[in-house]
Order: C-alpha cells, then sequence, then structure tokens
C-alpha cells in the first residue's frame, strides 16, 4: 500500500464516525502523491503525515448556560487547535446543531492549507459548538457566548490561537465573546477577528470572503479569456459569504439569480435584490420566505433546488456536501462552465470529479474561500500596530491577495503536470509550504 494510502486508512480507523474528516483527509492526501513521491523515504521516517493529520489539541468542554425562562441548557463547545507550523492557530468557530468533532476537525484540517495559501502567517484551527443560535434572545446568545469564552479563554491568546466567524457566527457573538475575554483577562487584545468597527475590527473583513470569492473567480476566467461580466450565477446559501458574493458578482457586471437558507430558495430571474436580502439576514434574522414581500415576481420554494437553474457559474455558498453527482450533472446539462466553492468542502467528491471530467473549472474551497480569513489576518496586523486601515486599502490587499493565490494554485498543478486542476494545485501549494515548516522545527 502506498504510504499516502496507509495513512488514510489509519485515519479511519482511529477517528470513526468522523465522515467529513476522512472525506477532507482522503482529498487532501491522494492529491499529494506527486510531492510524497519526491520525498517517501523522509517524510515516511520522520511520520510527516502521520503528524499532518493529528491535531496538535484538540478542546471538548462543557457549555452551561441560563435562557430567559431560567432554564440551565447544556451545550458541547469544542477548538481544534491543529497545526501552528507557519503561525498561530487561526480559523472560525461555527454554532449550529450539526457541530460535532469530526465537523471541526474537517474544517480545522482544511484550515491549515487554506491559511497556508494566503501567503500570511496563520496556522490552522476551528472551534464551535452544537448551539443552534436560530430562534433565541440577543440575551440568551450573550449567556451563550460568555459561557463558551469563559472555558475558551484559557486556550487561546493573539500570539497563539486567534478565533473569528463562521457559520451562526458573526459580529454579535464575536462582540460577545471579545468583551466576555477582556473581562477575564484584563487585557484588550486582537484575540478575535471579525469584531465591530469601533473595537479593533477591520474595515472589509465583513465582505471579504464573498468579495474574495468573486476577485479569485474573476481572475481564473480572465485567465482563461472569459469575461465575468454578463455572466448568469447561481448562488447557495443566504448569510455571510453569500450576501456579499452575491453583492461583489452583480458589481462586476453579472446576474444572481438565486439564494438559500436551510428552509428553501429564490429564484428571482431578473436578479436578487440584494438591499432586500441584507435587510431580511442580517437585520431581521428572518426567513427568506419574506424575499417575496419586497420581490413579488420572484418565486420561493421549500427545500433543495438552485441547482437546476440555468446559469454560467455556481458559487455554493451555505456548508458542506450541498452540491452532489446529480446537481453537478444537472449543471453541466445547463452549460456552467465555472463552480467556485465560498463554502467549506460544500461539493462531494464524485460532484467534484464529475466537473472536471466535463472541463468545467472548478476552484475549491481552501482557494475561493480564503478572503476571509486573508482579511482576517489583515485585522490582526491592524492590532498588533495598533492602526486601522481603510476599506480600499484592505480591499486593495484582499484582491492583490486572491489574484496571487490563482497563479500560485495554477503554477503549482502545472508544475506536476495536473494543468487546470485548482484541487490539486490548492492541496500541494498549501503543504509545500508546512511540510517545509514542519522539516525545519524539527520533530514537534
Ligand atoms: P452564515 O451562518 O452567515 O450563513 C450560512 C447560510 O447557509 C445560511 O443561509 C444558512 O441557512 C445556510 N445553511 C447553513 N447550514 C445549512 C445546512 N445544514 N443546510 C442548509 N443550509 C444551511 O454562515 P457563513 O456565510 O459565514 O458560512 C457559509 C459557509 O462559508 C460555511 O461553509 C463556512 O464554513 C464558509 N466560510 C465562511 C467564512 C466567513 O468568513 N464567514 C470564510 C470562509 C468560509 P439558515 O440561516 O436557514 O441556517
Ligand atoms: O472557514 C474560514 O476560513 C472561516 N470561517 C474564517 C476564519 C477566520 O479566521 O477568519
Amino acid at each position: 500500500m502506498s504510504y499516502v494510502n496507509e495513512v488514510i486508512t489509519r485515519v479511519i480507523k482511529e477517528n470513526p464516525n468522523e465522515p467529513e474528516f476522512h472525506q477532507a483527509v482522503k482529498e487532501v492526501l491522494l492529491s499529494l502523491e506527486p510531492v510524497v513521491a519526491k520525498h517517501e523515504a523522509q517524510m515516511r521516517r520522520d511520520a510527516l503525515l502521520e503528524r499532518l493529520v493529528n491535531p496538535e489539541r484538540q478542546l471538548k468542554f462543557r457549555v452551561p448556560w441560563i435562557d430567559d425562562n431560567g432554564q440551565v441548557h447544556v451545550n458541547t463547545g469544542y477548538r481544534v487547535q491543529f497545526n501552528s507550523a507557519i503561525g498561530p492557530y487561526k480559523g472560525g468557530l461555527r454554532l449550529h446543531p450539526s457541530v460535532n468533532l469530526g465537523i471541526i476537525k474537517f474544517l480545522g484540517f482544511e484550515q491549515i492549507f487554506k491559511n497556508s495559501l494566503t501567503g500570511l502567517p496563520i496556522g490552522g484551527g476551528k472551534g464551535g459548538s452544537d448551539f443552534d443560535p436560530k430562534g433565541k434572545t440577543d440575551r440568551e446568545i450573550m449567556a451563550f457566548c460568555q459561557s463558551f469564552m469563559t472555558e475558551l479563554a484559557k486556550h487561546i491568546g493573539e500570539d497563539t490561537d486567534v478565533p473569528a466567524g463562521d457559520i451562526g457566527t458573526g459580529a454579535r457573538e464575536i462582540g460577545y465573546m471579545f468583551g466576555q475575554y477582556k473581562r477575564l483577562r484584563n487585557k484588550f487584545t486582537g484575540v478575535l477577528t471579525g469584531k465591530g468597527l469601533p473595537f479593533g475590527g477591520s474595515l472589509a473583513r465583513t465582505q471579504a470572503t464573498g468579495y474574495g470569492l468573486l476577485y479569485i473567480t474573476q481572475e481564473m476566467l480572465r485567465c482563461h479569456d472569459i469575461d465575468l461580466s454578463g455572466k448568469t450565477i447561481c448562488v447557495s446559501g443566504a448569510g455571510n459569504v453569500a450576501i456579499y458574493a452575491i453583492e461583489k458578482a452583480q458589481q462586476l457586471g453579472a446576474k444572481v439569480v438565486t439564494c438559500s437558507d436551510s428552509t428553501g430558495w429564490i429564484y428571482d430571474e431578473e436578479g436578487i435584490d440584494v438591499a432586500l436580502l441584507k435587510e431580511i439576514k442580517e437585520v431581521k434574522r428572518a426567513r427568506l420566505t419574506e424575499y417575496l414581500a419586497g420581490r413579488p415576481h420572484a418565486q420561493y420554494r421549500d427545500g433543495k433546488g438552485v441547482w437546476s437553474i440555468p446559469c454560467d457559474i455556481a458559487l455554493p455558498c451555505a456548508t458542506q456536501n450541498e452540491l452532489h453527482l446529480e446537481d453537478a450533472k444537472q449543471l453541466v446539462a445547463n452549460g456552467v462552465i465555472a463552480v467556485a466553492e465560498g463554502a467549506n468542502m460544500p461539493t462531494t467528491e464524485d460532484a467534484t470529479n464529475y466537473f472536471h471530467e466535463q472541463g468545467v473549472y472548478f476552484l475549491p474551497a481552501k482557494a475561493a474561500n480564503a478572503g476571509g480569513v486573508a482579511t482576517s489576518a489583515l485585522e490582526m496586523s491592524q492590532n498588533s500596530e495598533r492602526l486601522h486601515w481603510t476599506f480600499d486599502e484592505v480591499d486593495a490587499m484582499l484582491k492583490d491577495i486572491m489574484v496571487q493565490l490563482y497563479h500560485n494554485i495554477d503554477d503549482a498543478a502545472a508544475k506536476y503536470g495536473f494543468d487546470g486542476n485548482y484541487v490539486v494545485g490548492a492541496n500541494i501549494a498549501g503543504f509545500e509550504k508546512v511540510m517545509e515548516a514542519m522539516n525545519a522545527q524539527g520533530i514537534v
């Protein structure tokens, strides 16, 4: 058995019931075969891949909190500090009832390579809880966040581990967590990113993941002599990533016709009204059904379905494994030319393979959505130097990072004979830097 397959087999055996983690490890390690072939003896001797797939530290803790009626609830909190070879652990906190250790491990593992691809000094980590923020009052959210941070604070710090937002964690949650950290530590530091603007947040962080997704998609298309302007786009999701992907796509002259949440989806053939979407999701925290009140000509359907709408470009921006083989077949039959992942691992393995076979340009999450964490690293820089950069400064750096990132993964794919395969390119380019750092730091 090849070294890579030996390690995959061990991961599956030693981490039972964690299918998302197995999926992420398989996808990365299999595409590293050409690099492993060059360094196999040393990598085996140093157990490099075994160390890569084992988190440096994983924390699981109790989070008790009291609701508005005086009832006590108990959730489980997680932080997986996966790899600090190139910088302090960095990655978001997911608050969603589906959260478990395997999901946090898959996200933390992906984050190692994503963060490496940004070119900035950040290691990989991820955390969260099975707490469900839906339907909770602000006071209940605060009670949860304070309890969660009371334990998490013992393990993080501006030079150790810097959490941020993800599904269910936005500016409100980061604000409550920051307040509790400061109170516990008596220190005002950049220990979290995605903070509010008055207390160290970076301009353009809110927009960064969605905007970055469009910057890299535009650069990839430009390099294939395709203009993004005038294209029809299907987006899934209606959260932070989806909203700012839609906004930037429209600014660049494309038409986005769909969005979705966990109850249903919208098809607006005149183009999604992004101001209305922000009002529903960012202000009212309501369901997508409300969209029809503002746009009566649009269509709302329960369940899933955005990938049935004909489009040139598909941008999955909701959650993992939301775009299946049948969806990929329908998209290809409808003439899709490019898919770029705003969410983490939204495309299943067989759907990804199908896109490659059919010659669809495919940008994987660790490259396509790296703009969010890259801008988080820019927030860390501003906090360290106690300065505040303008929106245009941060946005220009974000754009440069995404353009550079595209060429980096394109070059890495070509170097190993996988021209145009950005999955292989991203995994190899992300890994090589981490491997070099791990080798230089000895067996740790
Ligand atoms: P939000 O919580 O802001 O939005 C998530 C959206 O996806 C909502 O519309 C939500 O619907 C929908 N959704 C979430 N889970 C499910 C599910 N299980 N089934 C169906 N729909 C679902 O999260 P973000 O926009 O921040 O995150 C979206 C994706 O992007 C995630 O994969 C995240 O890891 C990734 N990401 C986020 C970054 C960031 O900076 N925020 C950076 C890089 C990646 P509903 O509200 O009904 O639950
Ligand atoms: O998946 C991700 O990259 C994020 N949720 C953002 C992490 C961050 O630290 O900004």
